[in-house]
């Protein structure tokens, strides 16, 4: 049974995506359980928890200044999803390890970033959504899914439309409407740092910056007190003695090649902080390259995913791929009455198995044998992953690396990998995983060209 399931990168001359046909190269290396995945349109998909957690989101934002798009096709350039934004040539990012790509010029988004010029260029609203599904080559565990769900937000204000042209003045008026919270909010940060997060001073003063930064942070964490205390109605409805701790949020300084100065919310979530979404003072440059020039503002991308289990206590982000009833039906009828979500009620958890596979890296002749000992190994995490991935599909809950070691005298590396099944909608045979596990050793050896220890 498990061969019809090996979901082998075929690299045919051609694929069909949503009913348009792209044309391959060596570049191409996306498996078929992922390309099956752009079809599901998971945000779309009437109650459903990640289309839910994106109306509850939409809701945040007024239609009549936020426009939304959520069917934008997956299938976009590299210049839309890196270049535009302005990553640099050598973007990690960029890499056949991180990213899938069709052919060397065409991949799956791995951003909802790679919408943002073309949007500005129409210029069409003062703010606008987008949801969709992106695409990353990825670990694998219970918060990681090689296909997941992005919303990005973006709000602008024209100096030529604001009165006086002053933008500062302009964004701290609509701030003053925005409602108030009072959740405590960690923010330790300055407003730009000449090093690690600058103000782009040809463009903005640092008041307009400040103001920017204001109205784009009070946004978002009113989406998460909204979220938060829609998550507390719905676990004190399960449990009415349900006392929750208070919730904690803090702004983390960080980078985008697209934003600066940048930042990271995180929520305090189970003895944790969990990064939500990444966001800043959007690059002049693309508005210039817009033909808006005369506009600034903030843009934010925020996982839905993540969200959703946060809001819904959903433990395994497997789950949201499910087509189980005993999931999909505890959803029921809330896109159309959001006051009927409840907390999701894990059915049964299923034994683990835990299997572990040791092989001695491949190593490359590219390392020219110009250095004893100093092996170079042409290999990156995600492969593994994605060949487990591949073959088994959803029936892994991790993978997890156990061991490392290079050997004293050949200076060949060794890793040993655990991986965890378990499926979430039924107990599996003995003969069932050890045969998947025969199948993943038996890839690894023809995909990765590993030595089996
Ligand atoms: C971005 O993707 C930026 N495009 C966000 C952005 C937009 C910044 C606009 C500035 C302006 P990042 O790679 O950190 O950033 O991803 C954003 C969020 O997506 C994360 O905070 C996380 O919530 C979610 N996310 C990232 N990787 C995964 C994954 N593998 N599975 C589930 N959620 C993920
Ligand atoms: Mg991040």
């Amino acid at each position: 049974a498990a061969a019809a399931a090996t979901g082998r990168p075929t690299s045919p001359s051609s694929i069909e995506l949503s009913g348009r046909t792209y044309k391959t190269d060596e570049w191409f290396n996306v498996p078929s359980n992922v390309a099956n995945a752009t079809s599901r349109k998971l945000h779309l998909q009437k109650d459903h928890p990640i289309a839910i957690t994106r109306q509850i989101i939409e809701s945040k934002f007024p239609e009549a200044t936020y426009k939304t798009y959520n069917t934008f096709d997956p299938v976009v350039s590299t210049f839309e999803n890196f270049d535009s934004l302005g990553f640099p040539e050598d973007h990690p990012g960029r890499a056949k390890s991180d990213t899938y790509y069709i052919n060397k010029e065409t991949l799956l988004r791995t951003h909802t970033s790679a919408h943002e010029l073309e949007i500005f260029k129409a210029n069409a609203s003062d703010g606008y959504l987008i949801s969709a599904d992106v695409y990353r080559r990825d670990e694998v565990d219970r918060t990681h899914y090689p296909v997941f769900h992005q919303m990005e937000g973006a709000r602008v204000w024209d100096r030529t439309k604001v009165p006086n042209g002053d933008i500062a003045a302009a964004v701290w008026a609509d701030l003053d409407k925005l409602p108030k919270h009072d959740i405590q909010v960690e923010d330790p940060n300055p407003p730009f740092h000449p090093e690690r997060n600058p103000l782009q001073s040809e463009h903005h003063s640092p008041a307009e910056a400040e103001a920017i930064a204001a109205h784009l942070k009070r946004s978002l964490e009113l989406v998460v007190v909204e979220i938060f205390s829609r998550a507390k109605a719905a676990a004190v409805k399960a449990d009415p003695n349900f006392v929750d701790e208070p919730l904690k949020v803090r702004w983390v300084e960080a980078y985008f090649p697209f934003t600066s100065p940048s930042w990271e919310l995180e929520v305090y979530y189970n003895g944790d902080w969990l990064e939500c979404l990444g966001c800043g003072v959007s690059k002049q440059n693309i508005l210039i390259n817009a033909g808006v020039g005369s506009q600034a503002g903030w843009a934010f991308g925020l996982g839905l995913d993540r969200i959703a289990m946060l809001l819904f206590q959903i433990p395994d982000i497997r789950l949201f791929w499910s087509q189980d009833e005993r999931f999909l039906s505890q959803f029921a009828g809330v896109s159309g009455d959001l006051g009927r979500l409840k907390r999701f009620v894990p059915f049964s958890k299923y034994p683990a198995c835990y299997k572990d596979v040791s092989f001695w890296l491949r190593t490359s002749s590219a390392a020219g044998g110009n250095t004893r000992g100093a092996n170079v190994h042409d290999f990156h995490e995600n492969d593994v992953m994605e060949v487990v991935r591949s073959v088994a599909g959803d029936v892994v809950e991790d993978v997890r690396l156990v061991d490392e070691f290079t050997h004293p005298r050949t200076g060949r590396r060794s890793m040993c990998y655990r991986i965890n099944y378990r499926s979430l909608e039924r107990t599996l045979t003995n003969d069932e995983t050890n045969g998947l596990h025969d199948e993943i050793t038996k890839a690894l050896v023809e995909r990765l060209g590993v030595e089996i220890r």
